[in-house]
């Protein structure tokens, strides 16, 4: 599908503040691709499309990641704000025509990130948690400032944020948030 039928799509399908935030998510992650030499192109189509199954039910979710041979975890479940990424990577393919593995692995890790992300991957990850419309996570303006100097501190601060959060509100942890933190602190303490 072609850049604007894509958009012309994510606005039919998306409320309007979904559509907004998704425009905000592939601008983001096209200027971060910019900075870090990722593929341009590729960036765009991941934001617009990340978010591509926020608004089916879980049944319809869990049938999707079925259709399309993903297994889903006992954590997932039911649980919509998990579900639709990995949802959303079976409708890109499906439905958008997106064959480019790259950006369907993207789409699937864009809530809980994995370990050893695709710079696509960590681009989209953050894009998500930066764009304008956010305002609600503590620390936005040195994680944004921090994402275009060094993008695996703003992706450790990002996931340290977000457990912090999870656990501050009583939410479960998804083990792959757990497991993608655990994997990038290490590889920080190495590093420093
Ligand atoms: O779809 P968006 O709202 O743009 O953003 P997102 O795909 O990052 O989803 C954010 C939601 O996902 C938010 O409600 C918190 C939830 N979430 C993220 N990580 C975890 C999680 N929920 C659980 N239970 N466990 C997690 O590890
Ligand atoms: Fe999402
Ligand atoms: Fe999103």
């Amino acid at each position: 599908m072609k850049r604007l039928d894509l958009i012309h799509e994510m606005e039919k399908e998306l409320k309007y503040s979904r559509f907004v935030h998704t425009m905000g998510v592939a601008y983001t992650a096209t200027s971060l691709a910019m900075r870090y030499g990722c593929d341009v192109s590729k960036a765009e189509i991941a934001g617009l499309l990340h978010d591509c199954a926020k608004y089916y039910s879980a049944e319809k979710m869990e049938s999707l990641c079925k259709k399309g041979g993903i297994p889903i975890t006992e954590s997932e479940r039911g649980n919509t704000a998990l579900l639709h990424a990995k949802a959303g990577r079976v409708l890109a393919k499906t439905q958008y025509g997106i064959e480019d593995e790259e950006i369907l692995d993207a789409i699937q890790s864009h809530t809980t990130g994995r370990p050893a992300m695709t710079l696509l991957g960590k681009i989209l990850f953050i894009a998500d948690y930066i764009e304008p419309g956010r305002s609600q996570a503590p620390n936005l303006d040195t994680i944004r400032e921090m994402a275009f100097d060094n993008l695996d501190d703003a992706l450790c601060k990002i996931l340290y944020d977000t457990l912090f959060y999870l656990n501050k509100i009583g939410k479960p942890v998804d083990p792959m948030t757990k497991m993608t933190y655990d994997y990038y602190m290490n590889l920080q303490s190495y590093s420093d």
